[in-house]
C-alpha cells in the first residue's frame, strides 16, 4: 500500500513537470552535516526532485557542512525567513520546547522500528509546536543508534569521570553531567578538530558521524550502546509554504515522502557500513560491559523522568501513544 501511495504522488510530481517556469524561485537549503553524509545526500536528491517536479519553478540548492548557516542557527534562519527552507536536528532546541527532545530520551526507542513508531506518535504534537513557530514540517530522517566514543577504554560510568565530552543537544549535555563528564557543545562540522586538539575526548553519536569525521584519528573506542536515534527535520517557513501553489505543494510533499523513505533506508544501510568503517580505521567497536550498560540504564531512567516532567501531559500522551504501538 505504502508503495502505491508513493507512486501515485510521484505521478503527480511528474505531471507538474510541464509547468511554466517563468516565475522561477531559488531556495537555499542549509544543512549542518558533511556533503557525503546520508542526510545531505538525501537532501540533495529531494532538492533535485523538487526542481525537476516543479518544472524549474522552484529550484532548491542545498548547502551542507554548515556552510551557509551553522547547525545551531538554521532553525532561526528559517523561522525569520533568512532562508525559506532548511534541515535541523530539532533536539538541539529542547530548551524551547521539551517535545523537540522526544527523539533523544535514553533507551525509550532504540531500534529503527521503534524510532519510526515514536516518530508517528510524536508527529501531530510536533507539527503543532512548529506551526506556532512559523514552521512547517516536510520530512524527517533518523540518525543511526547513538553509541559512546572514547579515547581510552571505559568499563563503567565510574571510568568516565572528568572526561571532556562533546555534546550536541541538551540530552547529551545532561548525560555528560550525570556520568561525571565535562560537556562542551561542538557542532558536528567541528568535531575532528576538537578531538585532535583535545578540546574533547569523547562523545555520544552514531557510527555515521564518527565515520564522516574520521574520529579514529583521535579516538579509539566505540561502544554500541544504542541509546536513542535522534532525527533531522526538513522545515519550511510557513509563510513561504502558504505562498506555494497547490500543484507545487503536491510535488514538494511527494518529494518529501520519497526523501523520508529513502533517507531512512540509507540510515539503516549506513549503520553497518560505518561501524565497519570505524573498525577499518583502527577503532575497537564493542558492546558496553554489563556494568556500563546497567549504569547507563539508571541514568536513562533519571533522564526519562526529567523529560516527562518537562514535557508535561502532552509529552506523556506521546510516550503513551508510542508504547501502545509496541
Ligand atoms: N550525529 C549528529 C547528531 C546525531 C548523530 O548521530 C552529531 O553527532 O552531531
Amino acid at each position: 500500500m505504502k508503495k502505491t501511495g508513493l507512486f501515485v504522488t510521484l505521478s503527480v510530481a511528474v505531471m507538474a513537470m510541464g509547468a511554466d517556469a517563468s516565475f522561477a524561485e531559488t531556495w537555499d537549503l542549509p544543512m549542518a552535516y558533511s556533503g557525503s553524509n546520508f542526510h545531505s545526500v538525501t537532501g540533495a536528491e529531494f532538492a533535485k526532485c523538487v526542481t525537476t517536479g516543479t518544472g524549474g519553478e522552484i529550484e532548491i540548492t542545498t548547502h551542507p557542512g554548515g556552510s551557509l548557516f551553522k547547525g545551531g542557527d538554521i532553525k532561526r534562519a528559517i523561522q525569520t525567513g533568512q532562508v525559506p527552507i532548511g534541515e535541523r536536528l530539532l533536539s538541539g532546541h529542547q530548551n524551547e520546547n521539551a517535545l523537540f527532545g522526544v527523539d533523544s530520551i535514553p533507551f525509550l526507542a532504540t531500534s529503527f522500528d521503534d524510532a519510526d513508531k515514536l516518530w508517528k506518535a510524536a508527529k501531530p504534537a510536533l507539527e503543532k509546536v512548529l506551526a506556532d513557530q512559523n514552521l512547517t514540517l516536510l520530512y524527517s530522517v533518523p540518525w543511526p543508534p547513538q553509541g559512546l566514543y572514547f579515547k581510552n577504554e571505559v568499563k563503567s560510568v565510574a571510568d568516565m569521570k572528568g572526561v571532556r565530552f562533546r555534546s550536541y543537544n541538551n540530552a547529551t549535555a545532561r548525560l555528560a553531567e550525570l556520568t561525571g563528564m565535562l560537556p562542551v557543545s561542538i557542532e558536528a562540522a567541528e568535531i575532528s578538530q576538537a578531538f585532535a586538539t583535545g578540546v574533547a575526548d569523547s562523545m555520544v553519536s552514531s557510527a555515521a558521524t564518527g565515520y564522516d569525521r574520521k574520529v579514529w584519528e583521535s579516538l579509539s573506542y566505540f561502544y554500541e550502546v544504542d541509546a536513542w536515534l535522534p532525527r533531522n527535520y526538513v522545515l519550511i517557513n510557513s509563510e513561504v509554504w502558504s505562498s506555494v501553489s497547490e500543484q507545487n505543494k503536491n510535488v514538494i510533499n511527494a518529494c518529501a515522502q520519497m526523501a523520508e523513505y529513502a533517507g531512512t533506508w540509507r540510515s539503516k544501510e549506513y549503520t553497518g557500513f560505518t561501524l565497519q568503517g570505524l573498525r577499518d580505521g583502527g577503532m575497537k567497536v564493542e558492546e558496553a560491559s554489563d556494568q556500563m550498560a546497567s549504569d547507563l540504564k539508571t541514568i536513562g531512567a533519571t533522564m526519562t523522568a526529567e523529560w516527562l516532567e518537562a514535557a508535561g501531559s502532552e509529552g506523556k500522551a506521546v510516550v503513551d501513544a508510542f508504547k501502545a504501538m509496541k
